[in-house]
């Protein structure tokens, strides 16, 4: 049927949750049961702000508090046009990371407010699903250490999983915690029925607006 449109998949989570590999498997599992569906991430690193961020987060240069926050946003923005073109034209979006990271990282420095760190990213698309992948400090850690870059610390991560939390509170958005420290497999599984699900509900659907 003509108008129907894709649903826009986001996975959240600490770092070493596994969002990354997910996200991959789960394009592949739902490009091979007919859908059309393609992956993106935050920050995309490849555009002249992407770049900026990405040094940033490589502590190859320094930036503002404020000034890399607003970056970070506006490096979703610039997508936005092309996000939505996709979503109407029936694909599928699966996000590694988006606006939630933007919030629980800026928000976890000192004298950040979660409310000021969500102005930039209103009316943003609204994801229809919000997958936070959830996994302890500890099982986190069995999976490897740290890497070198910015925020990769286990006070700072400790941080962030509270706003997280706030976060998570909010009922306007389709949330689902998955416990992350299941199998690849396991994941894979519960989040690709969710992900069905949702794109059957999604598709007769206007794109809403994240926090309005
Ligand atoms: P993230 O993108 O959330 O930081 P990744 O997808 O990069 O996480 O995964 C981090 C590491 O953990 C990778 O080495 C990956 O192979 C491994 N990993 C991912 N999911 C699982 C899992 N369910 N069980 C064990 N190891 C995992
Ligand atoms: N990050 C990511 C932010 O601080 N703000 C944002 O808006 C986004 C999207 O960038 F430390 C942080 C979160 C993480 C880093 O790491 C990106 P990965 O490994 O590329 O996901
Ligand atoms: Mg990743």
């Amino acid at each position: 049927m003509a108008g129907r449109r894709g649903a826009l998949i986001v996975l959240e989570g600490a770092d070493r949750a596994g969002k990354s590999t997910q996200a991959k498997r789960l394009v592949e599992a739902l490009k091979e049961r007919g859908y059309k569906a393609e992956g993106m991430r935050f920050p995309e690193r490849t555009t002249e702000i992407g770049k900026l961020v990405g040094s940033y987060l490589e502590k190859k240069s320094n930036l503002e508090d404020h000034t890399v926050h607003l970056l970070f946003s506006a490096n979703r923005w610039e997508q936005v046009p092309l996000m939505k073109e996709k979503l109407r034209s029936g694909v599928t979006l699966v996000v590694d990371r988006y606006a939630f990271s933007g919030v629980a990282f800026t928000s976890s420095k000192k004298d950040f407010s979660l409310h000021w760190c969500k102005q930039p990213d209103i009316g943003l698309p609204k994801p229809d699903l919000v997958l936070f992948l959830d996994i302890s400090p500890e099982a986190a850690a069995k999976r490897g250490d740290f890497g070198n870059e910015r925020y990769e610390t286990s006070d700072f991560q400790k941080k962030v999983q509270k706003r997280y939390a706030e976060l998570m509170e909010d009922r306007s958005l389709n949330w689902e915690m998955i416990d992350a420290a299941q199998s690849m497999e396991d994941v894979h599984s519960a989040i690709r029925q969710m992900s069905e699900d949702i794109i059957e509900q999604a598709k007769d659907q206007p794109i809403g607006k994240l926090w309005i």
